[in-house]
């Protein structure tokens, strides 16, 4: 039965544990696990409660005694000793077990990976490996001796002992269960040196298989830039002798943090020119960065409980998104968060699985690493370096890891460091960690002129809807960065924030010249939903003249949005306004190739049917993807002359970089390909196939092939060329339902699915298929319910398999309620069908049950 946890439960854990000492005798079907754990009581008299889990157990001890066997009680996933049979001072528990990786399909705990041992134990996977108190408020040094054949044993924080088939680690930091790992493999090292900026040395590693060497480099380069980034914005120093990183095929995500040893999905360590895009370059900066940086946030500082998740990843999401927009470009980066914010978080947000940064119940805590969590939380975090300012938030991180170094927090101390560091009350800011739903902020003005000069009114005003279990929402203090554009297009006022912590407020600016363009919600200063009546002629010259690159790149977005929306609707010349500011625009466009590339970008068919249903409109997905279609050929049509300029122009010939500049210049060549595909039919993107020199140039000419249905001989060469490279076979699998004709789309995904290479208990390659599909707006809700059949088929076939995968891939159906009667009839049998199965696993059952509530 699926019990669900409280936040209000919360108790700390009864005993103090001073060491964890463990050995393993790994072995694929019956590995062997000894445990000793040094305990001390903090409450006398309390039962000790140790978390297990599939466990085979085949000896418990006290202080090397075997307890009276009615002094122990299990349950489901528990182990209770009972308080008379614990010493009343210091003692060990000594336990063996004995688990069995290579059955263990749901990598969580102890799993093999293509002949590689290895863990992932974030949240809860440590009880599936011994006995424990697997919580992270216990924090303990560890000793870790691993025997096996395997000529790479490693293990978390620094070698102690490493000789062929016994290893020896010993991690002084005190840690939680989490962030334990062991992998033991066939193994080759990169390696390389870092100098702490105290002079001490640290050997770092990027392990991976024998073969995979020349596509490391990459990542390596990634890690020494997050370490020298760390020292300088945040003073943060590394505390070990060593650091790993392995990579392997077979994970969950997309890689996890553990002390000293970071296990990555091979798919974000690995690149080469001929096999990574430049996103895939951009991401592996990116994560190697966010795991390093969780070495402060995240493990010298842990949660108190999974509740507190977002103190750990908001940050650190907080703080890789500053990372990038110093290693590459602020702009680009910005907007690009904004918009993965919008497609997943704001989707999120206004549908059944809201919740809050700060949850307050769940039942399977791995359903909980959401967009909420991470990016909303990231987001909070950049609100409150807004209000507070550079220096204050600089002063509030100091003051957090000196105070909390070593500990296991929650928000409440987050918020604290910051109100005693700055002297700011934050009581009404904590609410963005405990109130779900995207605040809803209306901005009216008022224009006044007199002899002396203009003033101009603003009102602010917020609502944010009812979210499941939480029908009220009071208002919450909102930054709202403003600036004023001359009708010359001169700036008139800097920008100033507004700080909204009212249901409603007004400013006013007097002694204006003139009525200004009024520039809103600069850099997305808040995560919010703003609704701004702004003519099409306002928005024009804000693309055309925001010194703020958000807001200028926002007001192209409105005038694509408002286009979309009236083609949907019926109006199918929509769009001229929209037409002539892009052409103004790409005059321009070589300047910031990166920037041009995001404003020519048009805004996917969700985002469309997520406006409609904000304006009570029900959207009809195949009126948004013949909208979408048409105005893009309209665009190309009235600019080809320019674009194809631009794709001439923006060819980088010689050898590839990944950098910003060159990455930038291949996006907005991709981008005007794109367009260009709808006149030539695919001549250029065939032509750019054949003499492709990376990836990246391969992928984008691809996807344009596939979409005009002329993709049938690229695909079969790049089968040919890359049948033993699994990272870019998951391309091919992915871009094909992704990028068909939406009436296709769900035969060309059967069809993959029959195929041998099919890999589907293989993460990377089973989301390759069905999210290339469920990222197909119209194929995956096609009218007669075979996307959304499609899918469940393969989400129960997964489910007993591999549960967190599963469930995490289940909400794709999170907007299921927002389309017809038929479509809704359709998605709520998929979905009944998935919440019948005799034996759902938790995690599936727990986000099946929360979607079908949502249809009432
Ligand atoms: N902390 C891990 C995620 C663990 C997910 C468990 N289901 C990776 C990260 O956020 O850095
Ligand atoms: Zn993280």
């Amino acid at each position: 039965m699926a019990t669900t946890r409280l936040l209000a439960n919360y108790q700390p854990f009864p005993f103090a544990l001073t060491e964890t000492r463990l050995r393993f005798d790994l072995a694929p079907v019956a590995t062997r696990v000894e445990a000793e754990l040094d305990f001390r009581a903090l409450v006398p008299g309390a039962d000790l409660v140790l978390d297990g889990a599939g466990l085979r157990t085949l000896s418990l001890r006290i202080d090397g005694a075997e307890p009276d066997p009615a002094m122990l009680h299990m349950s489901d996933e528990t182990l209770t000793i009972s308080a008379a049979a614990l010493p009343e001072g210091p003692f060990t528990l000594s336990t063996v077990v004995e688990i069995d990786p290579e059955r263990n399909t749901a990598l969580e705990g102890l799993y093999l990976s293509g002949g590689i041992f290895c863990t992932q134990c974030e949240a809860e996977g440590f009880r599936h490996i011994t006995w424990y108190p697997d919580r992270p408020d216990v924090m303990a040094p560890f000793r870790v001796q691993i025997a096996s054949s395997m000529p790479v044993l490693l293990s978390n924080g620094n070698p102690v002992a490493v000789e062929p088939g016994l290893a020896e680690w010993h991690d002084p930091w005190p840690k939680p269960a989490y962030l334990f790992a062991l992998v033991a493999g066939e193994l080759e090292a990169l390696p390389d040196r870092f100098t702490t900026m105290t002079g001490r040395d640290v050997a770092l590693n990027v392990w991976v298989r024998p073969g995979d060497l020349p596509r490391a480099g990459f990542a390596m380069e990634a890690l020494k830039k997050s370490m020298l980034w760390d020292e300088r914005v945040y003073g943060r120093e590394y505390d070990l002798d060593v650091f790993n990183i392995v990579a392997v095929d077979d994970f969950n995500m997309g890689a996890m943090e553990n002390k000293g040893l970071n296990i990555f999905n091979s798919k974000l360590v690995l690149a080469s020119p001929d096999t990574a895009t430049d996103t895939d370059y951009e991401r592996i900066e990116a994560v190697i960065a966010h795991e390093y940086f969780h070495n402060w946030t995240g493990n010298r500082i842990t949660c108190r409980d999974w509740f507190q998740l977002c103190l750990k990843e908001g940050l650190t999401v907080f703080r890789d998104q500053q990372f990038t927009s110093d290693m590459r470009s602020a702009a680009v980066q910005r907007i690009e968060d904004v918009v993965t914010l919008r497609a997943r978080q704001f989707r999120e947000d206004a549908g059944p699985l809201a919740h809050p940064p700060r949850p307050d119940r769940y039942e399977e805590i791995n359903n909980f690493y959401t967009a909420t969590v991470y990016e909303k939380g990231a987001e909070v975090i950049g609100m409150l370096k807004r209000l507070v300012g550079d220096g204050n938030y600089r002063a509030a991180l100091d003051l957090y890891f000196d105070r909390h170094d070593g500990q296991a927090c929650t928000i409440e101390d987050w918020l604290k460091v910051f109100e005693d560091a700055t002297g700011r009350d934050l009581t009404q800011f904590a609410r963005w960690y405990t109130d779900a739903g995207t605040p809803e902020v209306t901005l009216r003005e008022a224009w006044d002129e007199t002899e002396a000069g203009g003033t101009l009114t603003i009102t602010l005003s917020q609502d944010t809807r009812a979210t499941p279990g939480q029908p009220d929402k009071p208002a919450r203090v909102i930054p709202v960065a403003i600036g004023l554009i001359g009708p010359n297009g001169c700036e008139q006022r800097p920008t100033e924030v507004l700080e909204l912590d009212a249901p409603t407020g007004t400013w006013q600016f007097e002694g204006l010249g003139a009525r200004p363009v009024v520039s809103a919600l600069r850099g997305f200063s808040a995560p919010v939903v703003l609704r701004h009546d702004l003519d099409e002629t306002a928005r024009a010259t804000l693309l055309a003249h925001d010194t703020d690159p958000f807001a200028r790149w926002e007001a192209g977005r409105g005038l694509a949005l408002d286009a979309l929306m009236a083609r949907t609707g019926g109006d199918a010349d929509a769009g001229t306004a929209y037409i002539g500011a892009i052409g103004g625009f790409l005059a321009d466009a070589g300047a910031d190739p990166a920037f041009a590339a995001l404003v020519l970008r048009l805004p996917p068919e969700d985002e469309i049917a997520t406006r409609l249903h904000d304006r009570g409109i029900v959207p009809d997905p195949d009126a948004i993807h013949a909208a979408r279609e048409s105005l893009a050929s309209d665009l190309a049509r009235a600019h080809e002359a320019a674009l194809a300029d631009i794709y001439a122009a923006m060819d980088e010939p010689g050898p590839y970089s990944p950098d910003a500049g060159p990455s930038g210049r291949r996006a907005l060549r991709l981008e005007a390909l794109s367009l260009l595909t709808r006149l030539d039919g695919g001549d250029r993107a065939q032509a750019l196939w054949d003499q492709a020199g990376n990836m990246t140039e391969r992928m984008g000419a691809l996807a344009a092939l596939v979409r005009v249905d002329r993709g049938a001989e690229a695909l079969a060469q790049m089968e040919a060329r890359f049948a033993d490279n699994r990272l870019v076979m998951d391309k091919f699998f992915a871009v094909q339902p992704m990028a068909a004709a939406p009436a296709r789309a769900v035969a060309v995904a059967r069809a993959l699915s029959d195929r041998p290479d099919f890999d589907w208990k293989n993460p990377n390659r089973f989301r390759s298929l069905i999210a290339g599909l469920t990222a197909n707006h119209a194929a995956f809700h096609a009218a007669d319910g075979s996307g959304y059949d499609f899918v469940a088929d393969w989400l129960i076939r997964l489910d007993p398999v591999n549960p967190q995968t599963t469930a995490r891939m289940v909400s794709a159906f999170e907007t299921w309620t927002r389309y017809d009667d038929a479509r809704r009839g359709h998605a709520r049998t998929a979905l009944q069908r998935i919440a019948d199965l005799p034996r759902l696993s938790r995690n599936t059952s727990e986000m099946v049950t929360r979607l079908l509530a949502a249809g009432g």
